[in-house]
């Protein structure tokens, strides 16, 4: 589909996942073990054939584009590219992105190219599994202008997203971003009727969420964003243009989540270990893409795991025990260490590789002999030492706000590089 130009929106702060986001960006965050999150857009973009990809990125952005230099590099007869999009100062401006649509603004060049006619908007931090040609499709077949993909949820869930109001046939009538209030959500109710209608089981559900998946025509979108100067699309650009313009929503009904916090963060990873996930990453024709690393294969010698995802090139002990828990990439694990519901992404690199780390006395890096860990995030290439007792018993988020250690959301999180010494306890 070479008429359409994907642009996947990568540069928010990513504050609530802070600590995570203190050395790299949002979409660069780890997942599931040896992925990061900017491969779930990017692989359903490819899956759905659809290989011209602009990415907008701002902040802590090197790692991000290591990774995207890396991993994504198509063949030159198909057309095919991911390219990034830093902000930068440019002869028009120096400002950086103020929202998402100034973001689109300040690169419009990319899409007045005259070989394209949609434009599909994605963000950079959620996890989910869509053939965008579906939504196309919806999009042609409705003759609209712009269309949202939207998930139908609960009133409790409603605050936190763009809701929507649609007609009979599926136009956005009212768009409100974040509504707090009872009142204001009582504007954009989709009656559960209608979702039922359209072979979709409601279930009680009668708000139709914004995915922050939209798809336009391009004339108009160019448009809409050099008359105006609206920052966001959520807050300004659909409130305003639903008015104007036709806007349909495209129904989607399967496994979808916003990975904007620690919780929920923490909570999409470990419902990965599940027997039967929420999201799969083996379907064969639609592979989750990464960076080939070429690491071995894990090497376990007498270890407990139950539940657990093990990513490539870790080295795991006698005596461990890992439940409930996601294993990054080479990590090691000592004798007599217990992992339970806990992410720890592992290392970039190998120590005994690295001559600035190989003898320096401190904890080796990973997890020691006999340390203990229930409950937390242990980022990448920490050093946790002998008998290190990392658990909650009881502690809350003000008591560590100092620390070396962060409680978030009721999760432990052991930022990125952390050294904790032998006998370490929270
Ligand atoms: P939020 O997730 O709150 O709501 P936002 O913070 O704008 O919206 O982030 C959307 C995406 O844009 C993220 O991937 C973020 O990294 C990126 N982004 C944010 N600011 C940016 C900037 N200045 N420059 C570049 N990229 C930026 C949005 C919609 C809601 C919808 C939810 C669904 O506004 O209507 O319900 O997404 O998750
Ligand atoms: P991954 O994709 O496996 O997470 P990255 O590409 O992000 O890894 O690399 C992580 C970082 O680790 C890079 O900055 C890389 O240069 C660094 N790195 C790799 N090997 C070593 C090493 N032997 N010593 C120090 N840094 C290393």
């Amino acid at each position: 589909m070479k008429n359409v130009v994907s642009l996947i929106l990568g540069g928010g702060k990513g504050t609530r996942l802070f600590p995570l986001t203190q050395f790299r960006s949002k979409p660069a965050v780890p997942l599931a073990g040896k992925y990061r999150l900017i491969d779930i857009p990017i692989s359903n973009c490819i899956n759905s054939e659809l290989s011209r990809i602009y990415l907008i990125t701002q902040f802590n952005s090197v790692s991000l584009h290591r990774h995207i230099r890396q991993t994504y590099k198509f063949d030159s007869f198909g057309g095919g590219f991911v390219e990034i999009l830093a902000a930068q100062q440019t002869m028009e401006g120096t400002d950086w992105y103020q929202g998402t649509a100034d973001a689109v603004r300040k690169n419009i060049r990319c899409i007045e190219q005259s070989d394209i006619d949609y434009v599909l908007i994605l963000s950079g931090d959620q996890l989910y599994r869509m053939d965008y040609l579906e939504m196309l499709q919806t999009h042609i077949d409705s003759k609209a202008d712009v269309t949202i993909a939207t998930v139908p949820l609960s009133s409790e869930q409603a605050s936190a997203f763009g809701i929507m109001k649609v007609n009979d046939a599926g136009r956005v009538e009212s768009f409100l971003e974040k509504p707090q209030t009872e009142e204001e959500l009582a504007m954009v109710r989709t009656p559960s009727e209608w979702i039922d209608q359209q072979g979709i089981e409601s279930r009680g559900r009668d708000c139709l969420a914004s995915m922050g998946i939209y798809l336009f025509n391009r004339d108009l979108l160019v448009d809409l964003l050099k008359k105006t100067d609206y920052e966001d699309f959520g807050k300004e650009i659909f409130p305003m243009s639903i008015r104007t313009h036709k806007v349909h929503a495209h129904l989607f009904d399967g496994y979808w989540e916003d990975i904007g916090t620690i919780r929920s963060f923490f909570d999409a990873n470990l419902a990965l270990t599940h027997p039967d996930p929420p999201f799969d990453f083996v379907v064969e024709k639609a592979p989750i893409y990464s960076r080939p690393r070429f690491l071995p294969p894990t090497r376990c010698e007498g270890t407990n795991i139950k539940r657990s995802l093990i990513a490539d090139g870790c080295e795991i002990d006698e005596g461990a025990v890992i439940e409930n828990s996601v294993i990054g990439l080479r990590c090691r694990i000592g004798k007599n260490v217990t992992i339970k519901n806990s992410i720890v992404m592992g290392a970039d690199f190998y120590q005994d590789q690295c001559k600035e780390t190989a003898d320096d006395g401190l904890p080796p890096f990973g997890i020691d002999e006999g340390a203990y860990i229930d409950g937390a995030i242990v980022d990448k290439n920490c050093r946790v030492g002998k008998n290190v007792r990392i658990e909650l018993n009881g502690h809350t988020e003000q008591d560590f706000d100092h620390s070396d250690v962060l409680i978030r959301d009721g999760i432990i999180v052991v930022p990125k590089g952390t050294v904790l010494a032998d006998g370490w306890k929270l």
